[in-house]
Protein backbone atom coordinates (compact mmCIF):
# COMPACT_ATOMS: atom_id res chain seq x y z
CA UNK A 1 0.00 0.00 0.00
CA UNK A 2 1.06 3.66 -0.58
CA UNK A 3 0.02 6.52 1.54
CA UNK A 4 1.47 7.64 4.63
CA UNK A 5 3.72 10.61 4.47
CA UNK A 6 4.36 11.55 0.91
CA UNK A 7 5.68 14.45 2.80
CA UNK A 8 7.15 17.79 1.40
CA UNK A 9 7.04 21.12 -0.01
CA UNK A 10 5.49 22.94 -2.99
CA UNK A 11 5.56 20.72 -6.08
CA UNK A 12 7.83 20.93 -8.95
CA UNK A 13 7.30 19.89 -11.97
CA UNK A 14 8.64 16.11 -11.84
CA UNK A 15 10.88 13.33 -10.59
CA UNK A 16 13.55 14.43 -12.89
CA UNK A 17 13.37 18.09 -12.23
CA UNK A 18 13.60 17.55 -8.28
CA UNK A 19 16.42 15.02 -8.79
CA UNK A 20 18.57 17.21 -10.97
CA UNK A 21 17.72 20.21 -8.83
CA UNK A 22 18.67 18.65 -5.88
CA UNK A 23 21.78 16.88 -6.91
CA UNK A 24 22.72 20.80 -8.39
CA UNK A 25 22.37 22.33 -4.72
CA UNK A 26 24.57 22.62 -1.81
CA UNK A 27 24.00 20.74 0.14
CA UNK A 28 22.77 18.76 -2.05
CA UNK A 29 18.93 17.09 -0.90
CA UNK A 30 16.01 15.36 -2.70
CA UNK A 31 12.08 15.83 -1.48
CA UNK A 32 10.99 13.26 0.39
CA UNK A 33 8.28 12.55 -1.04
CA UNK A 34 9.92 10.54 -3.89
CA UNK A 35 10.57 7.77 -1.62
CA UNK A 36 7.18 6.70 -1.79
CA UNK A 37 6.94 4.37 -5.36
CA UNK A 38 5.29 0.97 -4.82
CA UNK A 39 8.88 -0.34 -3.67
CA UNK A 40 9.37 2.78 -1.43
CA UNK A 41 5.86 2.65 0.35
CA UNK A 42 6.18 -1.47 0.95
CA UNK A 43 9.05 -0.21 2.36
CA UNK A 44 7.19 2.00 4.77
CA UNK A 45 4.92 -0.66 5.32
CA UNK A 46 7.41 -3.15 6.50
CA UNK A 47 8.89 0.05 8.61
CA UNK A 48 5.67 0.57 10.61
CA UNK A 49 6.30 -3.32 11.99
CA UNK A 50 9.85 -2.98 12.95
CA UNK A 51 10.30 -3.21 16.47
CA UNK A 52 12.55 -0.15 16.57
CA UNK A 53 9.69 2.04 14.61
CA UNK A 54 7.69 2.88 17.76
CA UNK A 55 5.09 5.50 16.08
CA UNK A 56 2.86 3.28 14.27
CA UNK A 57 2.09 1.13 16.99
CA UNK A 58 2.36 4.10 20.10
CA UNK A 59 0.20 5.78 17.97
CA UNK A 60 -2.84 3.32 17.45
CA UNK A 61 -2.53 2.36 21.10
CA UNK A 62 -3.25 5.87 21.89
CA UNK A 63 -6.01 6.47 19.46
CA UNK A 64 -7.53 2.66 20.77
CA UNK A 65 -7.40 4.22 24.07
CA UNK A 66 -8.97 7.59 23.79
CA UNK A 67 -10.91 7.57 20.75
CA UNK A 68 -14.87 7.15 22.62
CA UNK A 69 -12.85 10.56 24.78
CA UNK A 70 -12.44 12.06 21.37
CA UNK A 71 -15.90 11.04 19.92
CA UNK A 72 -17.64 12.78 22.80
CA UNK A 73 -15.19 15.83 22.27
CA UNK A 74 -16.25 16.11 18.43
CA UNK A 75 -19.62 15.00 18.79
CA UNK A 76 -21.72 12.50 16.12
CA UNK A 77 -22.20 13.29 11.99
CA UNK A 78 -19.11 15.33 11.24
CA UNK A 79 -17.87 14.16 8.05
CA UNK A 80 -13.68 12.65 8.64
CA UNK A 81 -11.61 14.03 6.10
CA UNK A 82 -8.39 12.03 6.35
CA UNK A 83 -5.54 13.83 4.56
CA UNK A 84 -3.32 10.74 3.35
CA UNK A 85 -5.61 7.62 2.08
CA UNK A 86 -4.47 4.95 4.47
CA UNK A 87 -3.20 4.87 8.12
CA UNK A 88 -6.42 1.83 7.49
CA UNK A 89 -5.65 0.42 11.15
CA UNK A 90 -6.10 3.96 12.93
CA UNK A 91 -8.70 4.95 10.52
CA UNK A 92 -11.10 2.18 11.12
CA UNK A 93 -9.91 2.98 15.15
CA UNK A 94 -11.64 6.61 14.51
CA UNK A 95 -14.69 5.64 12.04
CA UNK A 96 -15.58 3.03 14.68
CA UNK A 97 -15.65 5.15 17.56
CA UNK A 98 -16.61 8.49 15.76
CA UNK A 99 -19.52 7.21 13.81
CA UNK A 100 -19.35 10.22 11.32
CA UNK A 101 -21.43 10.92 8.82
CA UNK A 102 -19.37 10.86 5.72
CA UNK A 103 -15.25 9.98 5.71
CA UNK A 104 -13.79 11.91 3.04
CA UNK A 105 -9.85 10.40 2.09
CA UNK A 106 -7.75 12.96 -0.12
CA UNK A 107 -4.79 11.03 -1.61
CA UNK A 108 -2.96 11.79 -4.81
CA UNK A 109 -2.48 8.45 -6.03
CA UNK A 110 -5.59 7.86 -7.33
CA UNK A 111 -5.61 3.94 -8.07
CA UNK A 112 -4.51 3.07 -4.43
CA UNK A 113 -7.59 5.79 -2.95
CA UNK A 114 -10.05 3.93 -4.62
CA UNK A 115 -9.13 0.74 -3.33
CA UNK A 116 -8.63 1.92 0.33
CA UNK A 117 -12.04 3.10 -0.21
CA UNK A 118 -13.51 0.26 -1.58
CA UNK A 119 -12.52 -1.98 0.98
CA UNK A 120 -13.99 0.93 3.73
CA UNK A 121 -16.90 1.45 2.11
CA UNK A 122 -17.30 -2.74 2.14
CA UNK A 123 -16.46 -2.69 6.00
CA UNK A 124 -18.76 0.13 6.80
CA UNK A 125 -22.02 -0.52 5.00
CA UNK A 126 -23.78 2.94 6.50
CA UNK A 127 -20.97 5.33 6.18
CA UNK A 128 -20.64 7.51 3.01
CA UNK A 129 -17.24 7.41 1.49
CA UNK A 130 -16.30 9.93 -0.69
CA UNK A 131 -12.57 9.62 -1.67
CA UNK A 132 -11.05 12.82 -3.38
CA UNK A 133 -7.70 12.54 -5.36
CA UNK A 134 -5.92 15.88 -4.87
CA UNK A 135 -2.90 17.20 -3.28
CA UNK A 136 -3.59 18.11 -0.18
CA UNK A 137 -0.49 20.44 0.06
CA UNK A 138 -2.62 22.62 -1.74
CA UNK A 139 -5.54 24.57 -0.35
CA UNK A 140 -8.62 22.76 -1.41
CA UNK A 141 -12.88 22.42 -2.37
CA UNK A 142 -14.03 19.49 -0.67
CA UNK A 143 -16.36 17.47 -2.43
CA UNK A 144 -20.19 18.64 -2.07
CA UNK A 145 -20.82 15.67 -0.51
CA UNK A 146 -18.85 16.63 2.50
CA UNK A 147 -19.49 19.85 2.35
CA UNK A 148 -22.82 20.00 4.13
CA UNK A 149 -21.74 18.36 7.51
CA UNK A 150 -19.05 19.90 10.05
CA UNK A 151 -15.46 18.49 9.21
CA UNK A 152 -12.88 16.19 11.19
CA UNK A 153 -10.06 16.58 10.07
CA UNK A 154 -7.52 13.31 10.49
CA UNK A 155 -3.70 12.99 10.05
CA UNK A 156 -2.16 11.02 11.80
CA UNK A 157 1.49 9.39 11.88
CA UNK A 158 3.27 12.46 12.29
CA UNK A 159 3.46 12.85 8.75
CA UNK A 160 3.58 17.13 9.58
CA UNK A 161 6.93 16.39 10.81
CA UNK A 162 8.20 15.50 7.33
CA UNK A 163 7.88 19.22 6.79
CA UNK A 164 9.81 22.32 7.17
CA UNK A 165 8.04 24.49 10.08
CA UNK A 166 7.18 26.94 7.41
CA UNK A 167 5.63 24.46 5.13
CA UNK A 168 4.00 22.94 8.35
CA UNK A 169 1.98 26.06 9.10
CA UNK A 170 1.24 26.54 5.75
CA UNK A 171 -0.51 23.34 5.47
CA UNK A 172 -2.28 23.35 8.86
CA UNK A 173 -3.53 26.69 7.41
CA UNK A 174 -4.65 24.83 4.08
CA UNK A 175 -6.27 22.40 6.13
CA UNK A 176 -7.95 25.06 8.46
CA UNK A 177 -9.33 26.64 5.07
CA UNK A 178 -10.39 23.38 3.23
CA UNK A 179 -12.25 22.13 6.38
CA UNK A 180 -13.87 25.24 7.17
CA UNK A 181 -15.70 27.05 10.51
CA UNK A 182 -16.06 24.47 13.59
CA UNK A 183 -14.08 21.95 12.54
CA UNK A 184 -11.87 19.69 14.21
CA UNK A 185 -8.40 18.42 13.22
CA UNK A 186 -6.79 15.32 15.18
CA UNK A 187 -3.17 14.84 14.37
CA UNK A 188 -0.64 13.15 15.14
CA UNK A 189 2.69 14.42 16.64
CA UNK A 190 5.75 12.26 17.24
CA UNK A 191 7.81 13.52 20.97
CA UNK A 192 11.37 14.66 20.95
CA UNK A 193 12.77 12.08 23.01
CA UNK A 194 16.10 9.70 24.02
CA UNK A 195 18.82 10.43 20.77
CA UNK A 196 19.40 6.77 20.68
CA UNK A 197 15.71 5.97 20.67
CA UNK A 198 14.96 7.96 17.61
CA UNK A 199 18.30 6.78 15.80
CA UNK A 200 17.49 3.68 15.98
CA UNK A 201 13.84 4.29 14.90
CA UNK A 202 15.32 5.77 11.58
CA UNK A 203 18.31 3.21 11.60
CA UNK A 204 17.09 -0.64 12.30
CA UNK A 205 19.05 -3.20 13.10
CA UNK A 206 17.28 -5.14 9.93
CA UNK A 207 18.03 -2.55 7.54
CA UNK A 208 15.07 -1.58 6.48
CA UNK A 209 14.61 1.75 6.55
CA UNK A 210 18.44 1.65 4.89
CA UNK A 211 16.90 0.11 2.57
CA UNK A 212 13.93 2.24 2.00
CA UNK A 213 16.46 5.09 1.71
CA UNK A 214 18.21 3.64 -0.55
CA UNK A 215 15.75 3.08 -3.22
CA UNK A 216 15.14 6.63 -4.16
CA UNK A 217 19.01 6.35 -5.88
CA UNK A 218 17.75 2.59 -6.81
CA UNK A 219 14.24 4.41 -8.58
CA UNK A 220 16.96 7.57 -9.67
CA UNK A 221 18.63 4.54 -11.81
CA UNK A 222 15.35 2.92 -12.77
CA UNK A 223 13.05 5.71 -13.48
CA UNK A 224 16.00 8.67 -14.65
CA UNK A 225 18.00 6.53 -16.75
CA UNK A 226 21.16 6.56 -13.87
CA UNK A 227 23.92 4.61 -13.37
CA UNK A 228 24.57 5.53 -9.48
CA UNK A 229 26.55 2.82 -7.80
CA UNK A 230 24.40 1.53 -4.94
CA UNK A 231 27.23 0.61 -3.04
CA UNK A 232 28.85 3.86 -3.30
CA UNK A 233 26.70 5.41 -0.74
CA UNK A 234 25.33 4.22 2.22
CA UNK A 235 22.19 5.15 4.70
CA UNK A 236 22.56 7.75 7.37
CA UNK A 237 20.32 8.51 10.49
CA UNK A 238 21.27 11.92 12.24
CA UNK A 239 19.64 13.58 14.85
CA UNK A 240 19.95 17.25 14.83
CA UNK A 241 19.41 19.08 18.40
CA UNK A 242 19.29 22.21 17.44
CA UNK A 243 16.27 21.64 14.82
CA UNK A 244 14.92 18.84 16.58
CA UNK A 245 14.67 16.37 13.89
CA UNK A 246 15.97 13.18 12.61
CA UNK A 247 17.36 13.35 9.38
CA UNK A 248 18.06 10.97 6.70
CA UNK A 249 21.31 10.99 4.12
CA UNK A 250 22.68 8.91 1.80
CA UNK A 251 26.61 9.39 1.98
CA UNK A 252 29.43 8.56 -0.23
CA UNK A 253 31.14 5.86 1.48
CA UNK A 254 33.82 6.50 -2.00
CA UNK A 255 33.88 9.02 -4.57
CA UNK A 256 31.04 8.53 -6.86
CA UNK A 257 30.51 10.07 -10.11
CA UNK A 258 27.22 9.24 -12.08
CA UNK A 259 24.86 10.24 -14.90
CA UNK A 260 21.36 10.60 -13.95
CA UNK A 261 18.82 12.37 -17.20
CA UNK A 262 22.48 12.79 -19.19
CA UNK A 263 23.88 15.15 -16.58
CA UNK A 264 26.85 13.75 -15.13
CA UNK A 265 27.10 14.23 -10.88
CA UNK A 266 30.17 13.89 -8.50
CA UNK A 267 29.69 13.68 -4.80
CA UNK A 268 33.03 13.07 -2.95
CA UNK A 269 33.41 10.38 -0.31
CA UNK A 270 31.82 11.75 2.56
CA UNK A 271 29.30 14.29 0.98
CA UNK A 272 26.15 13.52 1.62
CA UNK A 273 22.52 14.09 -0.51
CA UNK A 274 19.52 15.05 2.51
CA UNK A 275 16.72 12.90 1.88
CA UNK A 276 14.32 13.03 4.78
CA UNK A 277 13.37 15.44 7.92
CA UNK A 278 11.58 14.22 10.03
CA UNK A 279 11.09 16.76 13.25
CA UNK A 280 10.14 15.99 16.87
CA UNK A 281 7.92 18.22 19.05
CA UNK A 282 7.59 18.62 22.99
CA UNK A 283 4.07 19.63 23.84
CA UNK A 284 4.82 23.10 23.81
CA UNK A 285 6.38 23.49 20.76
CA UNK A 286 3.32 21.42 18.99
CA UNK A 287 0.77 23.56 20.35
CA UNK A 288 2.71 26.75 19.22
CA UNK A 289 2.95 24.89 15.93
CA UNK A 290 -1.20 24.52 15.81
CA UNK A 291 -1.68 27.81 16.65
CA UNK A 292 0.76 29.25 14.08
CA UNK A 293 -1.42 26.99 11.95
CA UNK A 294 -4.43 28.32 13.06
CA UNK A 295 -5.89 25.86 15.03
CA UNK A 296 -6.56 25.88 18.81
CA UNK A 297 -5.39 22.86 20.62
CA UNK A 298 -8.14 21.78 22.91
CA UNK A 299 -7.09 18.44 24.22
CA UNK A 300 -3.92 15.78 23.92
CA UNK A 301 -3.22 12.39 24.73
CA UNK A 302 -0.16 10.79 25.34
CA UNK A 303 1.47 7.49 25.85
CA UNK A 304 2.74 6.28 29.01
CA UNK A 305 6.37 7.02 27.72
CA UNK A 306 5.55 10.42 26.50
CA UNK A 307 7.24 9.42 23.36
CA UNK A 308 4.17 10.40 21.03
CA UNK A 309 0.82 12.76 20.97
CA UNK A 310 -2.44 12.79 19.05
CA UNK A 311 -3.88 16.13 19.66
CA UNK A 312 -7.03 17.43 18.98
CA UNK A 313 -7.28 21.10 17.75
CA UNK A 314 -10.45 23.53 16.60
CA UNK A 315 -10.62 25.85 13.92
C1 LIG B 1 5.92 9.17 6.88
N1 LIG B 1 6.76 9.71 7.96
C2 LIG B 1 5.95 10.19 9.06
C3 LIG B 1 7.83 8.79 8.39
C4 LIG B 1 8.65 9.41 9.55
O1 LIG B 1 8.78 8.77 10.57
O2 LIG B 1 9.10 10.55 9.39
C5 LIG B 1 8.75 8.42 7.24
C6 LIG B 1 9.91 7.56 7.64
N2 LIG B 1 11.12 7.74 7.24
C7 LIG B 1 11.91 6.79 7.76
N3 LIG B 1 11.18 6.04 8.53
C8 LIG B 1 9.92 6.48 8.48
Amino acid sequence: MAVHGRPTGPRSVSFLDDVLAGLEARPRAIPARWFYDREGSELFEAITQLPEYYPTRTETAILEHACDEMAELVGPGRAVVEFGAGSATKTRILLRCVRPAAYVPIDISGDFLREAAAALAAEFPDLSVVPFEADFMRPLTLPDAAMRAPKLGFFPGSTIGNLEPAGAVDLLRAMRGSLGEGAFLLIGADRVKDRDVLVRAYDDAQGVTAAFNMNLLARINRELDGDVSLDAFRHRAVWNEDAARIEMHLEAVRDAGFTVGGRRFFVAAGETIHTENSHKYTPESARLLLRAGGWEPVRAWEDARGWFSVILAEA
